[in-house]
C-alpha cells in the first residue's frame, strides 16, 4: 500500500489546507485502501475561493478568447500525456474498470480539442436594421463568476464538460467536485495549471455539499452554477440559486429505456444492453435500466441476456479479467440493495444476482451482483426510479406504440435506445421518444462531446452541456446597434 495522497484546495492559483485545517478521508472502493486526506472545507474557504476568481474575472474576460482556447488546448495535452496513470488513478478512486476509465478520461481530452477550438469561433451574428445607416449584431459576453458542482461517476469527463466551455467563454470558476473523487479533480486542475492558466481563473474547494456546495449555491457573487447529481439536490439548487436569480443548469440521471422490436438484430440488442447496463456498475446517468422488449421476442432475449449477465466477473477494475467494478461506497450499495429488496416485494422476478457480493480477495470492496429482474411492471417502483446500480429490469410490450408509451412513462428523459431493422418503426420512435439523446441499434450509453447533452422532462431544467450549447449556457448574448447616420433615429416610430 503507497502512503495516501495529501490533497489541498487551490484557491487564487496556490495550493493550501482548509482553513480550519480539517481533513477527511478518500478510498478505494474496490480494496478499502485510503488513497488520499483531503480538505473538508467550510463557508470560509469557499468565499475565498469565490473573492478569487472575483479577482481574476476582468484579467480573464480581457484575454482574447483565442487564448483562452490555448490553455484549454494545452491542458487537453496534459491529459493525454498522462492518460494511462489518469486512468489507473480514476479506476483506483472511483472504482470503474480501467477500459472505461481510460474513455473517462479520453472524453476530457476531446472536449478539451473541441472546446478549444471554440476560442476561435464562439461565433455571434450580424443583422440588418430596421433604419438606414444603422448596424446590428449580436456578439457573446462571458456571465462572470460560476460555481461547477459535479458527482463521482466521470470524475473526469464531466468536469471537463462545464469547466472547459466555461474558461474558453471567459468566466472564472470556482469548482466543488465529489468527496469521493476529489483526486482526478485535482488532476485536472493541475493539467489546467501546467498550461498557464493564470491564478484564481479556476479554484478548486473539496468538502461536502452541505458546507461548501451549500455556501456556492447561496453566495451573492456567484452569478451561475452547472450541477450534475441527484435530483434531490438538484431541487434544492434550483430552489436556492433560483432565489438568488442565478443561471442554473442541472443533469440529474435518467431511467433510460432499451426497447428491442420482434425484429431486431438480437445479438446486438444483446451486446448493446449488458454494455450500457452493467458498465460502470451501472453508475451512469445514461445506463440502461428497462429493457421493454416486444413479447414475441422475450423469452429468446432474457435467455440470452442471463447466460451473459451470469457470466460478468466482478473484481478490481485494474484486473483485465474484470467487467464490472465495484460500486462506489457502502451506503450506496445499501441503497441498490434495498431497490433489490423492493422489487422482489412488488412482485417482480429476480433472474440473477440480487444481492451484496463478498470477495475473498477484496473484503474491504463494496461490490454488487449484476442483477436482473424479469416480468417487472411499470407502476413497480424498480421501473421508475434511479437505482444507479447493476439492476436491469425486464418489462413486456405488445407492439412499438405500447414500447414507446412505456419507455416514456417515467419522469425522467435522459437517454432512450431501439433495436430494430424496420426503418419506419425506428423513425417514429425517433420522433416519439421523450428523451434528449436517441440511439438506433446501439445501447443507451456513449454520448460524444460534440453533441447536446441532457435529458427532457425530470433530468433537468432545459439547458444541454456539450458542442455548441454548452457556449450558449456558458454566455450571455449581448445586442449591439452602431447607429452611423449622424442623427438621432428612433426605432419603431422613425421608420
Ligand atoms: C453520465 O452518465 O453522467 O454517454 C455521463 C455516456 C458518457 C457520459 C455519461 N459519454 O455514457
Amino acid at each position: 500500500m503507497s502512503q495516501p495522497y495529501r490533497l489541498q484546495n487551490y484557491i487564487g492559483g496556490t495550493w493550501q489546507d482548509a482553513v480550519q485545517g480539517a481533513v477527511s478521508e478518500d478510498y478505494n472502493p474496490a480494496t478499502g485502501e485510503l488513497l488520499a486526506l483531503i480538505p473538508d472545507s467550510d463557508q470560509e474557504d469557499t468565499d475565498r475561493a469565490v473573492a478569487a476568481a472575483v479577482a481574476a474575472y476582468d484579467g480573464w474576460r480581457l484575454t482574447p478568447a483565442p487564448k483562452r482556447g490555448e490553455v484549454v488546448a494545452r491542458a487537453g495535452m496534459v491529459l493525454a500525456r498522462r492518460k494511462q496513470e489518469l486512468g489507473r488513478l480514476m479506476t483506483r478512486e472511483m472504482g470503474k474498470v480501467l477500459e472505461e476509465a481510460l474513455g473517462d478520461v479520453q472524453e476530457g481530452i476531446d472536449m478539451a480539442a473541441y472546446m478549444s477550438g471554440e476560442g476561435r469561433r464562439s461565433f455571434g451574428y450580424t443583422t440588418t436594421s430596421e433604419l438606414p445607416d444603422k448596424f446590428a449584431m449580436a456578439v457573446r459576453d462571458p456571465i462572470g463568476v460560476g460555481a461547477v458542482i459535479t458527482p463521482w461517476n466521470f470524475p473526469m469527463a464531466i468536469p471537463t464538460w462545464k469547466i472547459f466551455p466555461a474558461l474558453v467563454a471567459g468566466n472564472t470558476l470556482v469548482f466543488k467536485p465529489a468527496t469521493d473523487t476529489p483526486l482526478l479533480a485535482m488532476e485536472l486542475v493541475r493539467a489546467l495549471e501546467e498550461a498557464g492558466l493564470p491564478g484564481g481563473v479556476l479554484n478548486l474547494v473539496v468538502g461536502s455539499g452541505s458546507k461548501v456546495g451549500e455556501r456556492l449555491i447561496s453566495h451573492p457573487q456567484i452569478q451561475f452554477v452547472s450541477f450534475t447529481g441527484s435530483g434531490e439536490i438538484g431541487r434544492r439548487v434550483a430552489s436556492v440559486a433560483g432565489e438568488g436569480l442565478k443561471r442554473i443548469s442541472l443533469e440529474l440521471g435518467g431511467k433510460n429505456a432499451v426497447i428491442v422490436m420482434d425484429d431486431a438484430n438480437l445479438d446486438l440488442a444483446v451486446d448493446g444492453i449488458i454494455w450500457s447496463a452493467y458498465g460502470t456498475a451501472g453508475q451512469r446517468c445514461t445506463a440502461c435500466s428497462r429493457v421493454i422488449v416486444d413479447k414475441k421476442v422475450h423469452d429468446k432475449l432474457v435467455e440470452r441476456l442471463l447466460a451473459r449477465v451470469q457470466a460478468l466477473t466482478l473484481g478490481d477494475g485494474l484486473d483485465p479479467q474484470v467487467k464490472v467494478g465495484p460500486v462506489i461506497n457502502r451506503p450506496a450499495r445499501q441503497r441498490i440493495d434495498s431497490y433489490v429488496e423492493i422489487g422482489v416485494k412488488e412482485g417482480a422476478r429476480l433472474l440473477a444476482g440480487g444481492k451484496v457480493a463478498e470477495l475473498p480477495d477484496l473484503p474491504g470492496g463494496h461490490f454488487y451482483e449484476p442483477t436482473l429482474f424479469d416480468q417487472v411492471t411499470p407502476e413497480m417502483r424498480i421501473a421508475k426510479e434511479e437505482i444507479f446500480g447493476p439492476v436491469l429490469s425486464v418489462i413486456e410490450a405488445n407492439g412499438l406504440e405500447d414500447a414507446l408509451t412505456k419507455a416514456n412513462g417515467v419522469a425522467y428523459g435522459l437517454s432512450a435506445s431501439i433495436f430494430s431493422q424496420d426503418v419506419n418503426r425506428v423513425f417514429r420512435a425517433i420522433r416519439d421518444l421523450a428523451t434528449g439523446i436517441v440511439y438506433v441499434n446501439a445501447g443507451t450509453t456513449g454520448a460524444e462531446i460534440h453533441l447536446p447533452f441532457g435529458g427532457q422532462k425530470g433530468t433537468g431544467n432545459g439547458h444541454r452541456e456539450a458542442g455548441t450549447a454548452a457556449i450558449d449556457f456558458f454566455t450571455e448574448w449581448k445586442a449591439v446597434y452602431v447607429d452611423y447616420s449622424g442623427r438621432l433615429q428612433r426605432a419603431q416610430i422613425d421608420t
